[in-house]
């Protein structure tokens, strides 16, 4: 129900009475009453006046059930939220409640990640309060060699998400990266439970570097975040919403032909590694190419010197002048 009063509220010009909201939501004054505390205790700053009603007046920077429920403009992902305060991973999590029948779309979301994970093993660094770390789950009905693409579908809605939120640029680092002036603000680890050639589910995970100040000195050189960019503090809250209504959205669009040719044009428009020298780390060798980039599948084309064009799968790709490597 909090997430309902808030949505009423939210969208409410003036002071809305307890006896609208008790109507509404056709429960009692007490209820709504008790309510209203709670989301006071979450943060919300609610006015009260007799005669008039309810008004907020501020919103604090919280990534709850109740806050994103009460925004998100989509039908199905993100309807239904998942919050923790703490989790190991917010993938793992996602997984824990696929295996026990979590519905398709819902997300999974915490204030920090003990274990943020990367992709191949590596670490994820998710401090509480400052990021988006999330998970998407979903059960699409797609043949198993086609989910991979999922995870540029996400790139693709991390990246359009982020700039229609706060008119920014920044891009796409194949496959999966968001980079903003030239460092990470945001990676994605895709993963799978399949059986024998069928999708058991899929699990997207999301991190978003949002108002993080200061970063390991490991990374600090090549991650940054939104509120580096900007000098101000960012609302998570609005950045999920956008990125998971523009998810929806593109994974539509993907499900229609279950590849990526309606959406390879935009996903290359905001490529930052097109036209560029890209440097392939394959297993014991490092080879330099030109990046064209990506096919209806997905894959990066990349040109060698005598003009022969490969397509890349997965691997390790770095781009010339990004993230140290010139
Ligand atoms: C990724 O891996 O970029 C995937 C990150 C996925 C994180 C999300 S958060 C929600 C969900 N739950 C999880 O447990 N994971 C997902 P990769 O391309 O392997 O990059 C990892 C590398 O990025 C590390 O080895 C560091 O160099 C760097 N790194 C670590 N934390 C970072 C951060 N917060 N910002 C920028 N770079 C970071």
């Amino acid at each position: 129900m909090k997430s309902e009063i808030l949505r009423i509220l939210r969208n409410a010009v003036d002071y809305t009475s307890g006896q609208e909201l008790c109507n509404k939501l056709n429960v009692s004054r007490t209820a709504i009453w008790k309510n209203i505390n709670i989301l006071k205790e979450d943060g919300y700053e609610i006015d009260s006046v007799t005669n008039k009603g309810y008004m907020i007046t501020s919103y604090p920077d919280v990534v709850t059930g109740n806050e994103i429920e009460s925004r998100i403009g989509t039908k199905i992902i993100g309807k239904k939220i998942v919050y923790e305060e703490t989790v190991d991973s917010t993938n793992t999590l996602a997984r824990k409640y696929a295996d026990k029948g979590a519905d398709h779309g819902t997300v999974f979301v915490a204030e920090t990640q003990q274990q943020g994970k990367g992709r191949r093993g590596r670490k994820w660094e998710s401090p509480k309060g400052t990021g988006v770390w999330m998970s998407i789950l979903l059960k699409p009905e797609i043949e198993t060699v086609n989910a991979s693409m999922l995870t540029l579908v996400a790139a693709l809605a991390g990246v359009e998400g982020i700039n229609e939120c706060l008119g920014v640029d920044s891009k796409i680092k194949w496959p999966n990266d968001l980079v903003l002036d030239n460092k990470k603000i945001c990676g994605m680890l895709t993963e799978m439970s399949t059986e024998i050639e069928t999708i058991n589910y899929v699990i997207v995970g999301i991190g978003i570097n949002v108002n993080t100040e200061q970063f390991p000195e490991e990374i600090d050189n090549v991650a940054t975040s939104l509120s580096i960019q900007f000098g101000k503090k960012i609302n998570r809250a609005g950045i999920i919403c956008s990125v998971l209504e523009k998810f929806e959205y593109y994974y539509n669009i993907f499900l229609e032909t279950e590849d990526l040719s309606a959406l390879m044009d935009i996903y290359n428009e905001r490529l930052i590694n097109i036209g560029k020298q890209v440097k392939l780390i394959r297993k014991n060798e490092e080879v330099i190419r030109v990046s064209h980039g990506i096919n209806k599948l997905g894959e990066l084309l990349v040109e060698d010197e005598e003009n022969n064009i490969e397509e890349i799968m997965s691997g390790e790709v770095s781009v010339r002048g990004l993230y140290g490597y010139v």
